[in-house]
């Protein structure tokens, strides 16, 4: 067990959940302190109420803790951000300055930031993105992930901060449900079916998208913050895939065990953020430096999916 106090932003929300728990497991209960903007009165292990736009608040929180690393997971996602585009960037962003500045004055020694696929736009190659091209995203979620990687690389080279970023595909998991992004069709989808509910999609049938098996996406975040320092060769965030799939392909995927499930199209405003997207994503920087490889594809996600939500449901023993 090392003695480290970890500090998690946002720990209520699909990511965070999940996250909480792998670090309280590695670190111990009492080395985790969980915040959110939403009480928790039946949390297991240490909360706060913390609302990451309040400066003061997150310093406080960080003396009393005595916090040595920081996993900043608070944000306003995509579909969710342009509801309201301006309010969208000053939560984003105010709570990331909040983070880096509080990080600097109290010398937390490593900083978690997740960036995300929106940070790509209209002039990538869709297919196998690469790791640095022009990024021009059509949502404030995406701009905010632009910049924020961009302050991330600022602080660690002027200030010397030790901040490690992934850009994740679309998180697909069991234990929680998505927060207002484009991608939550490829949970939602999983909770109908094993319901034995038809599913609308809101994305068209054949829109591909990159998309990571949370298991894969945690796996991945602790990989990239115990790596050796020297090894991390970018200081934006590192491109991560997991597996690309189709709406379709998703559903065919699913009624391998379930041939009765029925799906219909109505796509909205979240077609254009998705057709905005890579398809795929070149992550060999990434499985260069730290050795990252992906160990889910589509079908065996989707038994696990399947067998865990059929025991949250029904209490079958999984
Ligand atoms: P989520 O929406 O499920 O959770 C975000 C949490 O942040 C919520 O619990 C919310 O209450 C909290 N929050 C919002 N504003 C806050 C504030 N001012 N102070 C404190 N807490 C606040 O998001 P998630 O899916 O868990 O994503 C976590 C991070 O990972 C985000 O930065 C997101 O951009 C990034 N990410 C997620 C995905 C994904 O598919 N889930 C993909 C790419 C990147
Ligand atoms: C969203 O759809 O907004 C998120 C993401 C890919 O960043 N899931």
């Amino acid at each position: 067990m090392k003695s480290e106090k970890i500090l998690i932003t946002g720990a209520l929300g699909q990511l965070g959940t999940v996250l909480t728990n792998e670090l309280q497991k590695k670190y111990g209960i009492n080395s985790v302190i969980a915040t959110d903007l939403r009480p928790n009165f039946d949390f297991n292990g240490v909360f706060e109420t913390l609302d990451v736009t309040n400066f003061k608040a997150i310093e406080e929180c960080v003396i009393k803790h005595n916090v040595t690393q920081i996993y900043h997971l608070a944000a306003i996602l995509s579909a969710n951000g342009e509801k309201n585009p301006l309010k969208t960037w000053d939560i984003n962003m105010s709570t990331l300055f909040n983070v880096l500045e509080v990080s600097r004055l109290c010398n937390i020694n490593k900083i978690f930031y997740p960036s995300s696929i929106a940070v790509f736009g209209d002039e990538i190659e869709s297919v196998n993105t690469p790791q640095s091209p022009n990024l021009t995203p059509l949502t404030v979620y995406g701009m905010s992930k632009v910049a924020g990687e961009n302050w991330v690389n600022y602080y660690h080279k002027r200030y010397g901060l030790d901040i490690r970023s992934l850009r994740y595909p679309g998180v697909i998991g069991y234990q929680s449900l998505p927060g207002g992004g484009t991608t939550d069709y490829a949970v939602d989808i999983y909770h109908k079916a094993v319901n034995n509910e038809d599913f609308e999609c809101f994305l068209k049938a054949s829109t591909m998208l990159p998309m990571i098996f949370i298991d894969d996406a945690i796996r991945a975040t602790l990989e990239l913050m115990d790596a050796p320092r020297k090894i991390i060769s970018i200081r934006t965030s590192y491109n991560l895939a997991g597996m690309s799939f189709t709406p379709n392909e998703l559903y065919n995927s699913i009624r391998k065990t379930y041939p009765d499930f029925k799906i219909s199209y109505n796509p909205d405003f979240r077609q254009e953020i998705a057709d905005s997207w890579p398809k795929s994503i070149d992550d060999n920087t990434a499985r260069k430096d730290w050795g990252w490889k992906p160990n889910y594809d589509l079908d065996s996600m989707t038994n696990i999916m399947i067998q865990k939500l059929k025991a949250q449901y029904h209490s079958v023993v999984a």
